[in-house]
């Protein structure tokens, strides 16, 4: 019997149908970064992977012929593809680029000899694959992952050919349902004068590319077989000392498990023992966002050291000391008042679409030092690990958002997408809990909260995100014009986002109509929920070196005058209860093809080259003159903690 399309997206289907038993369950265990230590190797697997497009009519080809079972070019012709990288925009075949359903990667490579020892483990790691993904190595599938936008492992210690080849073969299969992060659907057209036999098309219900393959590195890694699973840490302030609470996942059974932490110059300056416990740093150096400190993201390393007869596992996590509260007006970061001024982004660039390139990381770095933006929204999914350690290193302040975006649909609140949706959240935070540039959590954007299925939903959600980390705020994006009065979720978060498109959705062209309704709105929304309120988005698409003056939409002129008169409602509120401001967006980014997205969203302040457009200069001279006032004023907050430690 042919699978059809709706069979094949559905990986346990393809798991029954194929005799596959061993699909994703209930998350356990840790997922620390892979990264070397005096117990552990890396091996990464990054480069050129053979890759074929399963385009057979019903998409199932490379399951029916096993293609798994041998090298990927035996079954039939493969081309070359990087990985990192979106398999879409790399060649000139649209049929790619477009392409849905399953498509397979393998790579050979050498397991060193030396890590075929018995007292060895060895874990296959992707950091992300969109979006359903089966992994075989040497023919045996290892695992089986839902979800674009986390990593996912297994331990393949025993299927691996130590000192010989040894092959791993990746299935991934991009089609957006209702039920999965970010939903979609899929439309059959069975009018065959119109469309071919077969066709279908894919439907996004959310504005970027959905951009597929192996976007992340894939590694090998080793432990011993005593090994450290998890690390979770929380951190408080009282005065001048630092309370870093750990806990200690590890596998194996009696181990003695020691934790030191050290500073910055690499002085040891606590020690435990114990799989839990606090370390208590007096005088600590805090971790602070790097508008608001001289010396700010300070980081101290934890090492933990488990071990059992003589074999040791260690591994060193980055530590910041910090502390995040809300009050009803107030966003405080270590008991201050923190101002947001950043940016939405995302992960999307020419060529590569979403797979992470290291350049282009550090030139959106660059670029934001340069705006003076002092964080970011992950919008519209959790970003690669290398982009979030570079914000816990460099004091950019992150709202990690889940890629829970376009949940429209009855269907997209039902109880199956529910379950992911818990389900990936908690991947998120198992993913990101320990890192001080993450301030708040975002669950959705622009869910249809006017909905009332949406209450139930997102107390759920939200519910749960709060039963896992009780130390950040929560919080989901509004959009779509819900209102304060018949919103049905709002009422859940601990920081109001509202995102609004005033003169470009509404009331196109009329500039003059911003400060007005951006001043009410954001009055109405503080009033009726007595919670803090950002700005979570506001943008004009344009055309760069499209001028006309006065101001046109599309035009360099209209985005600038845009901005300013959002930025004159700002100033006003962020005397009161108004905690940040996020641009949408960054840069230019690629979309689905629409009849008002010319060659993808404009909306960027750079463009997707990452150039500035005017707005970018009117933007840095806002933010570089916002920095100004919150150093000002953080010297001052630094001063009273320091005089506090002298009392
Ligand atoms: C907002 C969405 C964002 C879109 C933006 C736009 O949150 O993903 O790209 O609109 O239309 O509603 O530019």
């Amino acid at each position: 019997m042919m699978a059809s399309i709706q069979q094949v997206v559905f990986p346990f289907i393809v798991c029954l149908l194929h005799g596959f038993l061993i699909c994703q369950g209930a998350i356990t265990g840790g997922m620390l970064y892979a990264k070397e230590s005096e117990s552990r190797e890396v091996k990464e697997l990054n480069g050129l992977w053979n890759f074929r497009a399963d385009k057979s009519s019903a998409r199932d080809e490379g399951f029916t012929q096993k293609w798994f079972m041998q090298s990927l070019a035996k079954t039939g012709a493969v081309i070359d593809m990087p990985v990192p990288c979106s398999y879409n925009d790399v060649t000139q075949d649209r049929t790619l680029r477009d392409f849905v359903g399953w498509a397979w990667y393998d790579k050979e490579f050498i397991a060193p000899n030396s890590w075929g020892s018995t007292l060895n483990r060895v874990f296959l790691r992707f950091e992300s694959a969109h979006y359903n993904t089966v992994v075989w190595v040497n023919s045996k599938q290892v695992v089986t992952h839902e979800g674009g936008h986390l990593p996912f492992e297994a331990e393949v210690t025993s299927l691996l050919n130590y000192g010989q080849e040894n092959r791993i073969t990746v299935a991934v299969n991009n089609t957006l349902t209702p039920d999965t992060l970010p939903p979609g659907t899929v439309t059959h057209k069975s009018d065959t004068k119109r469309y071919p036999p077969g066709y279908y098309v894919q439907n996004l219900q959310m504005d970027f590319f959905n951009y597929a393959g192996i976007q992340r590195p894939v590694k090998l890694y080793t432990t011993p077989l005593v090994y450290i699973d998890d690390i979770t840490i929380n951190t408080t302030i009282s005065g001048s000392t630092g309370i870093i609470d750990f806990s200690i996942a590890h596998i194996s059974g009696a181990v003695n498990v020691t934790v030191e932490l050290f500073d910055a110059a690499n002085q040891l300056i606590a020690k435990y023992s114990g799989t839990k416990g606090k370390l208590t740093v007096k005088n600590a150096k805090f971790w602070w966002p790097y508008t608001m400190s001289d010396t700010p993201a300070y980081l101290y390393k934890m090492k933990v050291n488990v071990s059992s007869s003589g074999v040791h596992d260690i591994y060193r996590l980055p530590v910041g000391i910090r502390t995040v509260k809300t009050t009803d007006k107030q966003f405080l970061i270590n008991g201050q008042p923190f101002y947001l001024h950043g940016v939405n982004k995302h992960e999307d660039a020419d060529i590569r679409g979403k797979g992470l390139d290291l350049p282009l990381v550090i030139k959106d770095f660059s670029l934001l030092k340069w705006l003076g933006a002092n964080g970011f929204r992950t919008s519209h999914y959790p970003y690669a690990e290398e982009i979030m350690d570079l914000c816990d290193k460099l004091g950019i302040v992150v709202i990690d958002e889940s890629p829970g975006v376009g949940i429209k649909t009855l269907e997209n609140f039902d109880n199956t997408s529910l379950a992911h949706h818990i389900e990936v959240m908690t991947e998120m935070w198992r993913r990101d809990k320990n890192r001080p540039s993450v301030v708040m959590w975002s669950v959705a954007n622009e869910p249809n909260s006017k909905a009332s299925v949406a209450g139930p939903y997102f107390k759920s959600v939200i519910g749960h995100v709060r039963s896992l980390d009780s130390t950040r705020p929560v919080t989901f994006v509004v959009g779509g014009g819900s209102q304060p009065t018949t919103d049905h979720a709002a009422q859940y978060v601990d920081v109001l986002c509202i995102n609004t498109y005033y003169a470009w959705y509404s009331d196109p062209g009329h500039l003059e109509v911003i400060t007005l309704q951006a001043n009410n709105d954001l009055v109405e929304w503080h009033k009726e929920f007595n919670k803090p309120v950002i700005q979570s988005e506001y943008g004009a698409d344009t055309i760069p070196g499209f001028h006309v003056d006065p101001p046109l939409m599309f035009t360099e002129e209209y985005q600038v005058e845009f901005l300013k008169n959002y930025h004159a409602a700002f100033d006003q509120l962020r005397k009161d209860f108004f905690v940040g401001e996020l641009i949408w967006n960054f840069a230019d980014f690629m979309t689905d093809q629409s009849v008002t997205r010319a060659v993808g969203n404009k909306k960027g302040v750079f463009t997707r080259q990452r150039q500035p457009k005017a707005s970018a200069h009117l933007l840095r001279q806002r933010y570089q003159s916002l920095i100004n006032d919150t150093l000002t004023n953080c010297n001052k907050h630094n001063n009273i903690v320091k005089s506090n430690t002298i009392l």
